[in-house]
């Protein structure tokens, strides 16, 4: 096992769910951490909770980035403009993804689509863009890529974020190919049911309809996945941990789950 002390780990989504459950361990972990989401309030929230608990010394030892992934001049200069301290990110996480409706595919809304392609393709390609050329030139890195297990089995009325998942999935199996012969490591998580904002923001704040992703089981939450995060980047250097799929006990598939039925 290495240590994360005082190594530069950079979390997109860290506003919420799985994000800001990565920033916690990391923290915990004694690393320095750059937490970029869109809201940057719920940063500020954050980064003010880990000094309360003592995770960090102190709020202003976390740099905060408001940056929206799909846009990729913001990507660019906000990697470009960091702090000279804070330049050499050591770990990646990219987090920030949503899924939006649950639609069969002809008769799907093109906003939609649009916002998950964008968030959770393209912005995850920006930000690994603007970043990895670093890590290759130190000759140290790590990406660690939050997939799905939708990117492995897609499910009716899911086919756009399924896709935008595989792509994922792709991405990450190409990045490793790309990165052979250097130290840069690349790891994918692939969670399936995951309590968090996740399902409110699918049916675009329809809590009622969120709940009912989860009814009747125990889902994962965002600090189970966190958790396998922090065992791949905490292996030996030599160790690539390529891929991970975890799930609830209580779902099998994408689609096959146990629920107790009250
Ligand atoms: P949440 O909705 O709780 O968190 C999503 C995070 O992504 C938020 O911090 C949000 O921040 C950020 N985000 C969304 N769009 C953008 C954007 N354009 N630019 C920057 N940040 C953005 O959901 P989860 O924690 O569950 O989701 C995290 C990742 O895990 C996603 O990639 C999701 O696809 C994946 N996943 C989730 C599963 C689940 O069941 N929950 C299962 C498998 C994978 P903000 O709105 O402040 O910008
Ligand atoms: C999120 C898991 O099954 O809701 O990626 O698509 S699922």
């Amino acid at each position: 096992m290495i240590s994360i002390e005082n190594q530069i780990v950079l979390v997109t989504g860290a506003s919420s769910g799985i994000g800001a459950a990565c920033a916690k361990i990391f923290a915990k972990g004694g690393a320095k951490l750059i937490l970029a989401a869109r809201r940057v309030s719920k940063l500020d929230r954050l980064a003010n909770e880990l000094a309360d608990t003592k995770l960090i010394a102190s709020a202003s030892d976390i740099h905060l980035v408001e940056l929206d992934v799909r846009d990729r001049p913001a990507v660019e200069s906000a990697i470009t403009g960091l702090p000279e301290t804070w330049q050499n990110i050591d770990i990646l996480i990219n987090n920030a993804g949503l899924s939006r409706g649950l639609d069969k595919l002809h008769e799907g809304n093109f906003q939609d689509w649009e916002e998950m392609i964008d968030t959770n393709v393209k912005g995850l390609l920006y930000v690994t863009r603007a970043i990895v050329p670093a890590m290759v030139s130190r000759g140290r890195g790590h990406v660690v890529n939050i997939g799905s297990i939708a990117g492995r089995q897609a499910y009716p009325k899911g086919s756009v974020y399924c896709a935008s998942k595989a792509a994922v999935r792709a991405i990450s199996d190409g990045l490793k190919q790309d990165l052979l012969g250097t130290p840069v490591r690349v790891t994918e998580i692939e969670p399936g049911l995951v309590e968090t904002e996740f399902s409110n923001v699918r049916f675009h704040g329809d809590a009622e309809k969120a709940q009912n992703v989860y009814r009747g089981l125990t889902p994962l939450t965002a600090d189970d996945v966190a958790d396998v995060v922090y065992f791949c980047a905490t292996r030996s250097p030599h160790v690539n941990i390529s891929e991970v799929l975890l799930v609830p006990t209580d779902q099998a598939t994408a689609t096959l789950v146990h629920r107790n039925e009250f």
